[in-house]
């Protein structure tokens, strides 16, 4: 059948032409990726072939022979025709306190950290870490590394010293990035002090550039730590861009997985920047020239990198850089810094959105929001009632929702509604529609896929797109057993969806091991590792409940050694040291219950499904335990559920 698709492709959102479109990117995805990247991307070299991509072999190369430079796509081609034109706000912690960053100071602040890296004898390839608060100067840091060929390697600045370390070692990464402090909520974050602490087991770094944020006096380490503006001040604003392979490196970032350890996520130049300007501009229906993106996440997750920085710049929009808290210094934050700012573009994660409405509408109402048209949510399922407020009072029912389902694997958005003037009418939980060239499928644990409408099972994707992550950092062999392995010619998300009878799609939650708890994903065995580290703990379990503003809360189940006499209190004090101490504050378990022992099978395995259901106040559901080594151990753990469960 001939395609009823004309190039060049004018992509529309429209019902009827998306449909045509959607057939075409999976009917012909060499011409539709083709001439997209031919498009929207400026080579120095144009590519020979646009894709070479097994999904059996989890091997996947796009746009080969291309040689390119993401910063002069996101800085270069838009300060050519539109210097003066903002492309970044920082929003600071103080609301008020905004400064705006034009397309060409932004280029000349880049060229200058290029430069200082340049002069350091970073190379390309070589691995940068980069721990600082949002920021112009973080903005600058990563493009960069990305104009001379250096891979970026980003860790939220919530991460505890022991996170940052051992991230830094398993990228082996020769320079840091930081600065004096932080700033969020009112409240000082230690970033220099930590990347000290995190440093004295890493002898791979030789080189720490601080930003100053606050001012304030930190210690010195001699020949190895360096203040960035005086190194930026005596360097030039020019520093031409390096070319780069399509393949390359872009950056790495880390993301929890089954096992206690996190993984570096791997992604490549071209692919990455295509699929995130693209969906960027579609999936939010961004008009570059006019409009204010507000995408609230912390940089330092793939949200960040992808829609706040990536996507927003490679398409020569503003973008707005946002410093502080949903509730700071109260509960209009948002909605005051959208009057202000202008903003168009509102994308946050549905816990913020839970955690405002316990405030009131008040704090909304009172601002004025007209310039609103899009409200984006991503990272956990958009609950209805999160829905209906964020569509009916934010959004005044005059803006589109846009639930966007993705990964930190998958590079950008895959499966979203798509804001249009006939769009399909919106459905409270459900992100509904597969973005161009991506096609989901619905497996069962035995490998079949579940056809047609109303049909449920593992969430995978068919076909290779050019954000798909190409590896993890040290062990390909990990990512092949992690994504391909489980549904052999398919990538696994990891997360369970239904297709309903109207053909969209709904996420039924994570079907591993994974938490998703204020919009973090965090693995239930690097939690256990953590608090494992208490010699008084024999052992624990970890398991997601529903919670009422955090998504899922975390809920850990502790086994002391049986000669141990301590007072459930302070075992959970001293454990809630260890998850903040190894991991990050954020992560600190919710809910904490001592028990004798842990359901069991009798070959040893913790039976989780029963852990689960107390978890959610759900005994009466328990169904059959007789499998398991010790039936009689269920009783006390529900008994101690309901007199004894200690909440944080
Ligand atoms: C972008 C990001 C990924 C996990 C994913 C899901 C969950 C994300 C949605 C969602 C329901 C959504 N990257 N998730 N978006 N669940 N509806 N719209 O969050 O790597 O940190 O997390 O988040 O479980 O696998 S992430």
């Amino acid at each position: 059948m001939e395609s009823s698709c004309k190039y060049p492709l004018q992509l529309s959102s429209v019902s009827e032409e998306y449909a045509a479109q959607y057939e075409e990117s999976l009917k012909n995805p060499e011409q539709f990726w083709g001439h997209l990247a031919r498009t929207r991307l400026r080579w120095i070299k144009e590519f020979d072939q646009v894709m070479d991509c097994d999904m059996n072999k989890g091997s996947f190369k796009w746009f080969q022979g291309g040689v390119i430079n993401v910063s002069e796509n996101c800085l270069d081609r838009h300060a050519e025709r539109n210097p003066d034109k903002a492309a970044l706000i920082w929003e600071k912690d103080e609301p008020g306190e905004q400064e705006v960053v034009s397309y060409s100071t932004l280029l000349d602040m880049t060229c200058q950290v290029a430069n200082v890296l340049k002069k350091d004898g970073v190379k390309k390839g070589d691995r940068v870490a980069i721990y600082m608060p949002v920021s112009p100067l973080l903005v600058a840091a990563m493009l960069a590394c990305a104009r001379i060929g250096a891979i970026h390697s980003i860790v939220f600045g919530g991460f505890s010293a022991e996170s940052l370390g051992s991230r830094i070692i398993d990228g082996s990464c020769s320079v840091v990035f930081t600065a004096d402090q932080g700033v969020r909520g009112g409240k000082v974050i230690p970033l220099k002090q930590t990347v000290d602490e995190a440093l004295k087991g890493c002898d791979c770094v030789r080189r720490v550039f601080v930003a100053r944020r606050t001012g304030a006096k930190v210690p010195f380490t001699e020949g190895r730590d360096v203040w960035l503006d005086e190194a930026m001040s005596q360097e030039s604003t020019v520093c031409p861009p390096e070319p780069l392979d399509s393949e390359d490196i872009l950056f790495m970032l880390y993301t929890s997985g089954s096992t206690g350890k996190p993984k570096g996520i791997v992604h490549t130049q071209a692919g990455y920047l295509l699929y995130a300007s693209m969906t960027q501009q579609y999936a939010f229906d961004f008009r570059s020239e006019s409009d204010v993106f507000a995408c609230v996440a912390d940089i330092g997750w793939i949200t960040g990198h992808s829609y706040v920085v990536y996507g927003p710049l490679c398409n020569g929009g503003t973008t707005v850089l946002f410093e502080s808290h949903p509730i700071y210094p109260n509960p209009g934050r948002y909605w005051e810094m959208v009057e202000r700012l202008k903003i168009t573009h509102f994308y946050t994660a549905p816990t913020a959105i839970r955690l405002l409405i316990k405030y009131g509408d008040d704090w909304v109402t009172k601002y004025n929001r007209s310039t609103l048209r899009i409200l984006g949510c991503v990272g956990e399922p958009l609950n209805r009632e999160a829905w209906l407020w964020y569509n009916n009072v934010v959004g005044r029912e005059k803006c589109t929702v846009v639930d966007t389902y993705w990964q930190t694997e998958t590079g950008g958005i895959t499966i979203t509604p798509r804001p249009g003037p006939d769009n399909s009418p919106p459905k409270p939980g459900f992100p509904t529609r597969p973005f161009w060239g991506m096609e989901p499928a619905l497996l069962s644990l035995e490998n079949e896929v579940q056809h047609g409408p109303d049909v449920s099972g593992h969430l995978c994707f068919k076909r290779p797109w050019p954000g798909i992550a190409r590896t993890i950092w040290g062990s390909h062999e990990a990512y092949l057993r992690i994504y391909f392995e489980p549904h052999p010619g398919y990538y696994f998300t990891g997360d369970g969806a239904l297709r309903d009878k109207e053909n969209d799609y709904r996420i039924t939650g994570r079907v591993d091991d994974m938490l998703n708890s204020k919009g973090h994903r965090l693995g239930t065995a690097e939690l256990e590792c953590a608090m494992n580290h208490e010699p008084q703990v024999a052992e624990t379990a970890v398991v997601g409940y529903p919670h009422e503003i955090f998504g899922e809360g975390i809920m850990a189940f502790v086994i002391l050694k049986s000669d141990v006499e301590i007072k459930d209190k302070d075992i959970v004090g001293s454990l809630k040291e260890l998850v903040k101490k190894k991991i990050a504050a954020f992560a600190i378990p919710t809910a904490f219950l001592v028990v004798p022992g842990l359901p069991k099978t009798r070959s040893g395995k913790i039976m989780r499904r029963v852990l689960r259901k107390i978890a959610a106040d759900k005994a009466s559901e328990l169904g059959d335990v007789s499998t398991l080594a010790d039936p009689s151990i269920v009783k006390q753990i529900v008994e101690i559920y309901k007199t004894k469960l200690i909440e944080t």
